[in-house]
C-alpha cells in the first residue's frame, strides 16, 4: 500500500550523499541530511513511546532553530498533527488555541514553561517538553534516549498533517486541517512550476534557499521549507530576518522567499545589488500585496523580478506568477497552479466575465479538509459545487493574470501577519471606559498595512488611547497591537447604523505617509 505520509516523500528526495550539508545557521553550526534523518527519527521515537492516541496534535511554541523545524518533521514522520503557534501569542490566545485543538503533547520555551504548562495541564496535555533554540531542553533530553532508526509511519492521503490557527469574518480562530496530500501536491507542484534544481548554482550542487521567515505559518513552514526539501537542497537558516545577513547570503543562494516587508527592508540595505544577486535565481513574494512600488525598484536595483504568489492557511499556493514562458507581471498573482481550479463570481452567484470583480473560490487537491471541530462553519465556507470561499476579491484579466483588489472579510495583513479587527474591538471594548471601536487597517511604509484604532468612550469616561494600547498589550501578541489610538466622539454609520470602516481608513490613510 502506498504511504501517503508527506514525510516519506521529504525524506525520498533527500540527497544520496547524506554527509553533504542541509543547513547552515547564523550561528555557524551545519547540519547534515544524516543529521536531519537521525534528528527526525529520534524525536519521531520519543512521540512513538508516548502512548498517544491516533491523530494526536503536537501544540509546538518555540523560536525558531534547525531543531524546531525537525521536531515538525518528526511530528509527521510518527503520523501525529503538528500545530504551530506563533511566539508573538500571550497567554489568552495559547489558552484558546490548546483548550481548542486539546493536543497530547505541548512544545514551548523554557522561559514560558510556567504559564504554557499550567494552561496546557488544565486543558488536559498530558506531555510538556521544552526546546530552545539553543539545542536545550527536555524534548532533547528525552530524545536523546530514543534510537535514531524509524520507519516513516503509514499515513492516508486524507490523513491531517497539521492545523494551522486561521481567522475569517468572526473573532476566534479556527483551525485549517491540512492533510498530507495536501502539502505533498502542492509542494510537487511548486517544485516544477518554480523551476528547482538539484544542479547547477554557485556551488554546482542545485539550488540553495535563504529561509528568513518564521515557521509557525504557511510560508515559512510549508511553501519554504518544503519547497527546499522536496528538492534536496540546501537551505540558509536565518532564525530570524536581518536584511544585513540576508544581503551577506545572497551570494551562496539562488532562491529567496519573502513577504513584501522583508523586500521593502531588503531595498534599504546599500549592498543590496546586481553583484550581490549574481547567483540568485528566483525571489518570491507572497502573503500580503506586493506593492508595484517595490517589485519596479526591485528589478531596477537587482535586476531581478520579484515572483508573486498567492495562497493561505487553507490551501496552501493557489496561484502564480510564471517562472518561465511569460511575463511577470507587478500588481498581479499570476495564474492558478496546476491542478487548482480558481473562478471569480458575482454576488449572483454566477461567474462573472473578463475584467469584473468579484469573490474568488478555488477547488484543488491543495484545498484544506475542513476546519477543527467546526463542521457548520466548514460547510458555510464551500459552495454547493465543492468551491472554497476565500474571502478574496479579484479579478482575471484578458491575458489570464490574476489580481487580488481587496478582502470580503474584515482582515488586516500587517507585515504578512494577519490581524482580525473583530477579535481586537472585542479586547477594546472591555477596557473600563470604553463604549465602542473599530479597527481600520491603514497604509504603511513598512508593514504594508497596520492597524489603527477608534474608540468611543462611555457617557462621563475619557479612557486614554496610550492606556489603551498598554492594556491591549499585556494581552495580545505585539503585531496585533494598534500601531496609533484615537478617541473621538462618534463613529461614522450607514442608514443600517453599521459602521463604515471605509470612511474611517479614508480618514487616517495617510497617517503614516
Ligand atoms: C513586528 N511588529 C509588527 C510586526 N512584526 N507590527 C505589525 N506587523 C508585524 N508583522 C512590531 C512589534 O510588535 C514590535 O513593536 C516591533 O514591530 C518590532 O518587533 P520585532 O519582533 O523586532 O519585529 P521584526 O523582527 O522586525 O519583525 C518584522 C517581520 C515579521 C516583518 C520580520 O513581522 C515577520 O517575520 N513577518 C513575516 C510573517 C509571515 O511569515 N507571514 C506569512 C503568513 S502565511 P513594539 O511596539 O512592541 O516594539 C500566509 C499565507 C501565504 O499569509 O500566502 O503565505
Ligand atoms: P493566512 O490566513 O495567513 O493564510 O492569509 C491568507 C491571506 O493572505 C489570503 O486570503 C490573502 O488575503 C492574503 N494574501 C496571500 N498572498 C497574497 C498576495 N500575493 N497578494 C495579496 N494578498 C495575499
Amino acid at each position: 500500500m502506498k504511504n501517503h505520509n508527506l514525510f516519506a516523500a521529504l525524506r525520498a528526495a533527500f540527497p544520496q550523499a547524506l554527509d553533504e550539508i542541509a543547513v547552515e545557521t547564523d550561528t555557524g553550526l551545519f547540519y547534515s541530511w544524516r543529521d536531519l534523518d537521525r534528528g527526525t527519527a529520534m524525536m519521531a521515537n520519543l512521540l512513538a513511546s508516548l502512548g498517544l492516541p491516533a491523530g494526536a496534535r503536537i501544540a509546538v511554541q518555540v523560536e525558531k532553530s534547525v531543531e524546531a523545524m525537525m521536531l515538525y518533521l518528526a511530528t509527521l514522520r510518527a503520523g501525529y498533527v503538528f500545530l504551530p503557534l506563533n511566539t508573538a501569542y500571550q497567554s489568552g490566545e495559547i489558552e484558546y488555541f490548546i483548550g481548542n485543538a486539546e493536543p497530547s503533547v505541548v512544545v514551548c520555551s523554557s522561559k514560558n514553561f510556567g504559564w504554557v504548562s499550567k494552561i496546557a495541564f488544565k486543558a488536559g496535555t498530558q506531555n510538556v517538553f521544552t526546546l530552545d533554540d539553543d539545542r536545550t531542553g527536555s524534548l532533547l533530553q528525552r530524545a536523546a534516549h530514543c534510537s535514531d532508526r524509524h520507519t516513516v509511519v503509514q499515513r492516508g492521503a486524507d490523513d491531517l498533517a497539521a492545523i494551522l490557527y486561521t481567522s475569517g469574518t468572526t473573532g476566534r480562530s479556527k483551525g485549517a486541517m491540512l492533510s498530507h496530500e495536501n502539502m505533498l501536491s502542492n509542494a510537487l507542484v511548486l517544485k516544477d512550476y518554480w523551476g528547482w534544481t538539484a544542479t547547477g548554482g554557485p556551488e554546482g550542487r542545485g539550488d540553495v534557499l535563504i529561509h528568513a521567515l518564521p515557521i509557525f505559518h504557511v510560508h515559512g513552514l510549508f511553501v519554504a521549507l518544503h519547497g527546499a526539501l522536496i528538492n534536496g537542497s540546501k537551505m540558509i537558516w536565518l532564525a530570524k530576518f536581518d536584511p544585513k545577513l540576508v544581503v551577506r547570503k545572497l551570494p551562496e543562494a539562488t532562491v529567496f522567499m519573502g513577504v513584501p516587508t522583508l523586500y521593502t527592508r531588503l531595498l534599504g540595505e546599500p549592498g543590496l545589488n546586481r553583484e550581490a544577486c549574481r547567483n540568485m535565481r528566483l525571489f518570491v513574494a507572497g502573503s500580503a500585496p506586493l506593492l508595484i512600488e517595490t517589485f519596479t525598484e526591485w528589478q531596477q536595483r537587482t535586476g531581478h523580478t520579484i515572483l508573486e504568489r498567492y495562497g493561505m492557511s487553507e490551501t496552501v499556493m493557489l496561484t502564480s506568477n510564471p517562472y518561465e514562458g511569460g511575463e511577470r507581471r507587478g500588481g498581479t498573482v499570476g495564474f492558478a497552479l496546476p491542478g487548482v481550479s480558481l473562478r471569480v463570481q458575482g454576488d449572483d452567484g454566477k461567474a462573472l466575465p473578463t475584467g469584473e470583480i468579484g469573490a474568488i473560490q478555488v477547488k484543488g487537491p491543495n484545498v484544506f479538509q475542513g476546519y477543527w471541530r467546526m463542521p457548520e462553519k466548514t460547510k458555510e465556507e464551500f459552495t454547493a459545487d465543492g468551491y472554497f470561499k476565500t474571502g478574496d476579491v479579484g479579478k482575471i484579466d484578458a491575458r489570464g493574470y490574476i489580481s487580488i483588489v481587496g478582502r470580503s472579510k474584515d482582515l488586516i495583513i500587517s507585515g504578512g501577519y494577519n490581524v482580525y479587527p473583530a477579535e481586537i474591538e472585542g479586547y477594546i471594548n472591555e477596557i473600563p471606559g470604553v463604549a465602542e471601536s473599530a479597527l481600520v487597517g491603514v497604509p504603511h511604509p513598512d508593514f504594508g498595512e497596520v492597524g489603527v484604532a477608534v474608540v468611543i468612550a462611555k457617557p462621563g469616561s475619557a479612557p486614554d488611547p496610550a492606556e489603551i494600547l498598554a492594556s491591549l498589550k499585556s494581552r495580545l501578541a505585539n503585531f496585533k497591537i494598534p500601531k496609533r489610538c484615537f478617541v473621538v466622539p462618534e463613529l461614522p454609520r450607514n442608514t443600517m447604523g453599521k459602521v463604515q470602516k471605509n470612511l474611517l481608513r479614508d480618514q487616517y490613510k495617510t497617517l503614516f505617509a
